[in-house]
């Protein structure tokens, strides 16, 4: 008598777990592919005036993969103010492809490879090569000069692609910030 009562028991948990395992990935896709800001990402603290950003290459399959935290061209912008020092980590969650990021100017169209950085320091090691899948950098540089500038992938063909994000430097904004953008425009 346990044993049925056992035996019914498993089946009705494993047939509810089997239905939420199926629906979940669903739900989690449609967060990510809306693009939304994650809070995490950012950090700062206004008496050092040292902002931290951690920039994600490949998390959502979006674009083949070819994005920043799930933004392509320009979909994201990090704004800072003008003499803060921005202590970027830059992660490859990218299981297949490497990636890199470099501070670049604005410029149109997107460069295909490498330029000079646009702030000293303003790039991950190595830059065409890239970070190996699941690879981590970082970069540090004091933005002293306000200015639009990109954030974008030095491995050749990817910043072309798609793969940037904006950095803004400004003489007004009082802190720093992250926040979804329109795309496609650089
Ligand atoms: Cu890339």
């Amino acid at each position: 008598m346990a044993l049925v009562v056992l035996v019914g028991a498993v089946g009705c948990s494993k047939g509810s777990g089997a239905a939420a395992a199926a629906k979940a990935p669903v739900e989690e896709a449609q967060v990510i592919e809306s693009g939304e800001v994650d809070p995490a990402w950012l950090s700062y603290d206004p008496a050092t005036k040292t902002v931290n950003f951690h920039v994600i290459a490949g998390l959502t399959g979006l674009n083949g993969a070819l994005n920043f935290n799930g933004f392509r061209d320009g979909g994201l912008t990090l704004t800072v103010p003008k003499g803060w020092t921005v202590a970027i980590r830059v992660t490859n969650h990218d299981g297949m492809l490497p990636h890199s990021a470099e501070v670049i100017p604005a410029t149109k169209p997107v460069p295909t490879g490498p330029v000079p950085p646009a702030f000293d320091g303003a790039f991950t090691v190595p830059l065409a090569q890239g970070l190996s899948p699941l690879g981590e950098d970082g970069m540090r540089f004091v933005a002293d000069r306000v200015g639009s500038f990109l954030i974008f992938c030095g491995v050749p063909g990817h910043g072309a692609a798609g793969m940037w994000v904006r950095l803004r430097v400004s003489g007004a904004a009082p802190v720093p910030s992250a926040t979804a953008t329109p795309a496609g425009k650089s």
